[in-house]
């Protein structure tokens, strides 16, 4: 039997978006299904590995952290370089952290040449929401990205979420076959 680093196709995922939607708690949430109400602001950034079969196909997905605070935006460039796909948190209590995906969308789609799956997710669904589902709906829709609500906290959708993106990316080789 081959061992799984053999035989696995493994896939860049860059996470992305302001500070304080709820990367992390989504990424430590997906490895460990555990949430802690008391993470560490992400420093500069870091990578996570989570194994999956998806079609019988063994996946590792490298998921990188990103530090969404201003003074690492010098190193996005570097972070975004080469990822398979990329998946955008905003926080559904916070109207502005919506409006800043479309900026970093944008210098993603600048340094990964190729087209990529991008999937925009509405983190904090626990919370009371303060942005309407469709019109979070519509500006995936304008951005050609995939949507879905999340909470880190009860885990609704992480998973889901990850597997989609995961799958969009096993659909994105073989659409280049
Ligand atoms: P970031 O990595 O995007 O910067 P964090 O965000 O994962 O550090 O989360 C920021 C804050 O939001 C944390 O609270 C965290 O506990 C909280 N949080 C993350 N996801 C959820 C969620 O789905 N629901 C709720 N209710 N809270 C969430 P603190 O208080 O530590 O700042
Ligand atoms: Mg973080």
């Amino acid at each position: 039997m081959k061992s799984l680093g053999e035989s696995s196709l493994k896939f860049k995922v860059c996470l992305f978006g302001p500070g304080s939607v709820g990367k992390t708690s989504l990424l430590v949430r997906y490895i460990k299904d555990y949430f802690s109400s008391d993470l560490k602001q992400t420093i500069g950034s870091n990578f996570l590995i989570k194994d999956v079969l998806i079609n019988e196909q063994n996946i590792r997905l490298l998921l990188w952290d990103i530090g969404g605070q201003d003074q690492f935006a010098k190193l996005r460039t570097i972070y975004f370089k080469g990822s398979n796909a990329a998946f955008g948190v905003f926080d559904l209590t916070s109207p502005q952290s919506l409006l800043k995906l479309p900026g970093w969308i944008s210098s993603i789609k600048k340094t990964v040449k190729k087209s990529i799956p991008i999937l925009i997710v509405g983190n904090k669904n626990d919370l009371e929401r303060q942005i309407e589902r469709s019109e979070a709906e519509d500006l995936a829709k304008r951005l050609n990205c995939e949507y879905l609500e999340t909470s880190a906290k009860t885990g609704d959708n992480v998973e889901l979420a990850f597997e989609k993106l995961a799958r969009a990316c096993l659909d994105n080789i073989n659409i280049g076959k």
